[in-house]
């Protein structure tokens, strides 16, 4: 049975210094703009409209935070990879991102979104050297499942898990999704469960 989760949209932030400053543990979404991260948020929250879908990549600059269930928030990560890839690692990034993600305490648990349709890529992978370089705490999830069989889906997972394997000995937590298909929710809202009471 599917799992209700009361969902609200708390604010947008440009800068760092504006995310709430209440207590509340952070499960964050990252990854290239037009990954799906948004349309993961409605998926999961089951409220369609909640998250801004766009099919214009690049759009979203903002950090937007949604408080799930009164007691934790989950948040939308501006995308990167949008722009041309930089020659330094940082550059690739925006200062909103590396703010959040290397400095917020508050953030428990990244997902670095990852299209299940493409080869690793280059600007995912050095996003990923860099949280592995930092010690922050992240899984992998592969979007938009439905448009692949099951086989493909397969293939394309143990490529990535080769690919990360050439640098890490431990390989993340992975999870797979479809927001068109409903895959994945009760996966993905079981492990943030856990994320919350066990970390
Ligand atoms: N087929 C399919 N399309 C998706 C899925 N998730 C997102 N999309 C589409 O991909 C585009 C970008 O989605 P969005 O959630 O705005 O990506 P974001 O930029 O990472 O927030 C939109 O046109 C979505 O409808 C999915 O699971 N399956
Ligand atoms: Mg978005």
């Amino acid at each position: 049975m599917a799992v209700t989760i009361k969902a609200k949209f708390k604010c947008s932030s440009e800068r760092i210094s504006q995310v709430p400053k209440d207590e509340l543990k952070e499960i964050a979404f990252i990854g290239r703009s037009n990954v799906g991260k948004s349309s993961l948020v409605n998926m999961l929250t089951g409220i369609k409209g909640l998250a801004k879908v766009s099919g214009t990549p690049g759009k979203t600059r903002l950090i937007n935070h949604f408080l799930i269930n009164d007691s934790w928030y989950l948040v939308d990560l501006p995308g990167y990879g949008y722009a041309r890839v930089s020659k330094s690692t940082r550059g690739d990034f925006s200062k909103i991102i590396l703010d959040y993600v290397l400095k917020c305490e508050k953030m428990h648990f990244l997902f670095v979104l990852v299209d299940s349709r493409l080869e690793p890529q280059k600007i995912d992978l050095n996003f990923i050297e860099l949280l592995g370089e930092n010690g922050i705490p992240f899984g992998i999830i592969f979007t938009k499942a439905d448009k692949l069989s099951q086989a493909q889906l397969n293939r394309s997972i143990t490529a990535y898990k080769r690919t990360l394997a050439e640098q890490w000995e431990e390989l993340p937590p992975m999870l797979v999704s479809s927001s068109e298909k409903g895959t994945g929710r009760e996966e993905i809202l079981a492990f943030i469960e856990e994320c919350l009471t066990n970390y």
